[in-house]
């Protein structure tokens, strides 16, 4: 560990140093991390100066302390640069702990001459196929079985099996007048006007699992309904707030287009830019608010399913702002409350279009198209 801390001290010394030198790194450092178990694949690229001290001994004791895993190593004969250099360079391809990569590095570079890092482009898996959505089920929050034992709602059905009829009881269809609809009728209804078609899920999903579904046209949506005795709000989505909420949305063609889009954008992407653009759809798909004529009407689902909210963002208590992704992709929301800001579009055909330039800002190594032929996605590597 002492060795450990004063080789994390020299590198930082030597971190400030280069940057007040303002030595410019002909090095791209830009290490791309497999976000789940916060290791990064690492390339590196160095030239060891000849001498009689045991220079490659000392680079591989760095590698050592810092407990990187070499996957490979190799060296290769190389143009000679300075008659102190070998005519030898050295490529070490290794697994690091994230939070260990720059200042390995830095070790690296005291030892070693020329050093270059490459660019290792590593990235979220995603479903490819629709079939893949399968593996898009992480629940956020626990759905406790024993609360609801009588009922058989679906965790989850591959796609293409009819969605299972739940018989709700006389006191479920008490929270809204008649009945409560199916989920297969709605999605066979929703897949002839759009071609969206719903899934059962038991619960709240991760954003990533969520929003990766939306790129297939595939909704997923819970099947149990809110007690009747609050049926003004709910702050987890039920199926008053995916029929009542979402559903007429989703039958819109621009609209269906403007979710499938935030989708397509989510496949892949960083944990940062995933966040931002749940909070986009949160902004527009939940809370948007959109003029019609000299009025400003509300469409986002959760207003539409929760009259105790939208009467509040229609009042003169919240702020209500032009849509600008850019901005609502970073604003604060309240998930348990009324929210204190809604976003305005001027229409949805407005609303597609922001979001269009906004996702193009994104950055991902490859971009990805829906080939509606066969329902799959297309990668294609940015060059
Ligand atoms: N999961 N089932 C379900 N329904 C949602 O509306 C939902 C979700 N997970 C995440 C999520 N919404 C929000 O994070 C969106 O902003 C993406
Ligand atoms: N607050 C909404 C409602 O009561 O219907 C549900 C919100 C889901 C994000
Ligand atoms: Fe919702």
């Amino acid at each position: 560990v002492g060795r450990r801390q004063s080789l994390i001290e020299d590198a930082r010394k030597e971190r400030e140093a280069a940057a007040a030198a303002a030595e410019s790194s002909e090095a791209s450092e830009q290490i791309v991390f497999d976000e789940e178990d916060g290791k990064a694949l690492l390339n590196l690229f160095f030239t060891l100066r000849n001498s009689k001290i045991p220079a490659l001994s000392r680079a591989l004791k760095v590698f050592e302390t810092f407990e990187a895993k070499i996957h490979h190593l190799e060296t290769r004969p190389r143009r000679k640069l300075k008659e102190s250099l070998e005519d030898l360079e050295y490529y070490v391809r290794c697994e690091v702990h994230l939070a260990d990569v720059s200042t390995l590095i830095s070790s690296i570079k005291r030892i070693a001459e020329d050093v270059r890092t490459t660019k290792e482009v590593k990235f979220h898996w995603f479903p490819k196929k629709i079939t893949e959505l399968d593996n898009c089920h992480h629940l956020v929050t626990k759905f406790d079985p024993d609360l609801d034992q009588d009922h058989p709602f679906c965790f989850f059905t591959s796609s293409g099996e009819a969605i299972p009829r739940v018989e709700y009881t006389e006191e479920e269809i008490g929270t809204c007048p008649n009945n409560i609809p199916q989920l297969e009728d709605v999605s066979r209804f929703l897949k002839e006007h759009t071609g969206f078609q719903l899934r059962p899920v038991a619960g709240l999903l991760s954003a990533r699992d969520f929003l990766a579904s939306l790129a297939f046209r595939v909704f997923q949506c819970t099947q149990y309904i809110r007690h009747a005795s609050s049926p003004m709000h709910s702050p987890e989505p039920d199926c008053v707030h995916e029929l009542l909420g979402h559903v007429p949305m989703l039958a819109d063609r621009t609209f269906a287009q403007f979710s499938q889009n935030i989708g397509l954008a989510s496949l892949g992407a960083s944990e940062e830019d995933i966040e931002k653009l749940s909070t986009l759809y949160w902004f527009t798909v939940e809370f948007g608010l959109c003029k019609q004529g000299d009025g400003v009407k509300a469409y986002g689902a959760g207003l539409l399913s929760s009259y105790g909210e939208l009467v509040h963002a229609l009042s003169d208590e919240p702020e209500r702002r032009e849509f600008d992704p850019q901005a609502a992709s970073v604003e604060p929301y309240q998930d348990q409350n009324y929210q204190s800001v809604y976003f305005v579009s001027d229409s949805f055909a407005d609303a597609k279009e922001k979001l269009r330039t906004y996702v193009a800002g994104i950055k991902r190594p490859f971009s990805v198209r829906f080939d509606p032929y066969t329902c799959s996605i297309e990668v294609l590597d940015n060059p």
